[in-house]
């Protein structure tokens, strides 16, 4: 998916000032769709380009922020943004290199204005009668029915929970725009925006244990920063310096990050079934007794891999949440072609519990999420939470969903964001607006602390890449060195395909 480098599929990339070259990869024939793509595209596609990203010029904003950072360009079939590195047309009010001038919650009115598009496209809310919701997206208490076994935990929550909830939230929204920012001034191969499943993921970390382990895809910034992550490892991943992640005794049993869709829920079933080999769980000692959670995504449930895990997990009673984010996208594949059925229901016919949230009510995932990570850690085996969410933004910062989805259903969800409802109830719980003031202030002095320690990161070395994969040596991995060595040395000389873009 993502490889060691960005991936593109522009139908041509150029960076006028900064080098005469063009570079050009093949687009997909499709709106993003790489699948439809003839197969000579695709061979085409799979040579990765190299481009020097100089980018200071056409936008002299950044002059002084851009140096000559390098990467491999590889397109790839995932990617289906023609306008990712094309220069101005890629600018937006976004892309500031300060988040300071942003709210980082609330709705924006130019939000408003589209929710009102969105009613009138007939856009309505996806759930249904067994949904737990909680927290409205007004910001009141209006809990469902379906949530009645899980308020408890709302009763017995104390205050300072929704504002530990509302501070990793909003630093969670500034760590996505300074890493929009850092993405589009060239100083990250890629970034992942998780704007908008803030909710889901801050909810669901706060109902966990220290004890317990969470696995997560490549989009749970928030849940790492709920953990105690430093958000530089994530930042240092995707700027090409490290190749793995961080220690996951540092972070609280937060894994790292994997790019191999639905891999890590067989890793977090597999490291289940030891906690209770263990004797780990049932103790009833609220010390000792561990559970597992793992994140994956809607298009992940299409897998392998996950029903694998899922089918093992409930054979052998693991401790453990399969907390699914269905943020309604795969890229560019809807959630409605990848199942018929809402998701949550597919975990009974693996015998174990399934339950929808709305997934831009934080007090919904930490309800919930709560109750079963204590049925986990008491040895009544796993179940399966979907929060049905949205991804606001694109994909990854190579791709560009508005090839493939409306602006009203942007704007409808825009509206529902996790972090305005909280912000309203906060404030009609009679919260100070010094705390909503100093966490702006906190928030952008956060943002650029992370963007002055990524760029002072030591430069990527591509070689590293072999370095450590084996800790023997290894025939396969020496003789991909070689091809390696020889593929960069053949740009010294290359004027036409590669070299400075
Ligand atoms: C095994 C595998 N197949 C395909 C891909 C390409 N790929 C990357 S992201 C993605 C979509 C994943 O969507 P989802 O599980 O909904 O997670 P989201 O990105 O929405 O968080 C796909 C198919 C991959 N990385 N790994
Ligand atoms: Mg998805």
């Amino acid at each position: 998916m993502f490889p060691a480098a960005v991936c593109a599929t522009p139908n041509s990339i150029t960076f006028p000032e900064t080098s005469p070259d063009t570079v050009t990869i093949p687009a997909p024939t499709a709106h993003g769709d790489a699948n439809s793509s003839t197969d000579a595209e695709r061979v085409n596609a799979t040579r990765p380009t190299r481009i020097h990203f100089t980018a200071g010029k056409p936008h002299q904003l950044f002059d002084e922020l851009q140096p000559k950072s390098e990467f491999v360009v590889a397109a790839h079939q995932d990617c289906a943004s023609p306008r990712a590195y094309t220069g101005e047309t890629e600018r937006n009010p976004g892309d500031d290199h300060t988040v300071t001038e942003q709210s980082l919650s609330g709705v924006h009115p130019a939000d408003a204005t589209g929710a009102a598009a969105a009613a009138a496209a007939n856009i309505s809310e996806p759930f249904d009668d067994a949904t737990v919701r909680i927290l409205s997206p007004e910001g009141t208490i209006n809990a469902t029915a379906a949530s009645e076994p899980y308020l408890d935990r709302i009763r017995q929550a104390p205050d300072e929970l929704w504002q530990t909830a509302f501070r990793n939230m909003t630093l969670a929204r500034a760590f996505d725009r300074e890493g929009t920012n850092l993405q589009r001034q060239g100083q990250l191969a890629l970034y992942v925006p998780a704007e908008g499943q803030e909710g889901a993921q801050v909810g669901s970390a706060l109902a966990a244990r220290p004890q317990d382990t969470l696995f997560p895809s490549y989009r749970e910034h928030a849940v790492g920063l709920t953990r105690g992550l430093d958000l530089v490892n994530v930042l240092a991943l995707l700027r090409g310096c490290t190749n793995a992640g961080w220690d996951p005794a540092t972070t609280q049993g937060f894994r790292n990050y994997v790019l191999v869709i639905a891999s890590q829920t067989l890793h977090a079933t597999g490291y289940a079934m030891g906690q209770r080999f263990d004797g780990n769980v049932g103790t009833g000692d609220l010390e000792r007794d561990e559970a597992t959670i793992v994140y994956f995504g809607d298009g992940a449930t299409s897998q392998g891999d996950c029903n694998e895990a899922l089918v093992f997990a409930k054979s052998f009673a693991t401790p453990q949440v399969f907390f699914l984010q269905n943020n309604q996208w795969a890229i560019s594949v809807p959630v409605r072609m990848q199942s018929p059925v809402p998701l949550y229901r597919r975990a009974h016919g693996f015998g174990m519990p399934g339950v929808q949230i709305d997934g831009n009510d934080v007090m919904a995932s930490f309800a919930v999420t709560g109750h079963y990570l204590d049925e986990a850690r008491a040895g009544n085996g796993p179940a399966f939470i979907e929060a049905l969410t949205y991804r606001i933004g694109p994909h990854t910062t190579s791709d560009d969903p508005t090839k493939y989805r409306q602006r009203e259903e942007e704007a409808f969800w825009r509206a529902r964001c996790p972090i305005a409802r909280l912000e309203a109830y906060l404030r009609a719980q009679g919260e100070d607006a010094a705390f909503f003031d100093d966490l702006q202030v906190e928030a952008a002095d956060f943002a650029a602390d992370l963007r002055r320690r990524t760029l002072a990161l030591p430069e990527p070395q591509p070689l590293d890449m072999f370095a450590h994969a084996y800790a023997t040596p290894n025939a396969t991995i020496d003789q991909q060195r070689a091809e390696f060595v020889e593929f960069e040395n053949s740009f010294q000389n290359d004027t036409t395909s590669g070299g400075q873009a």
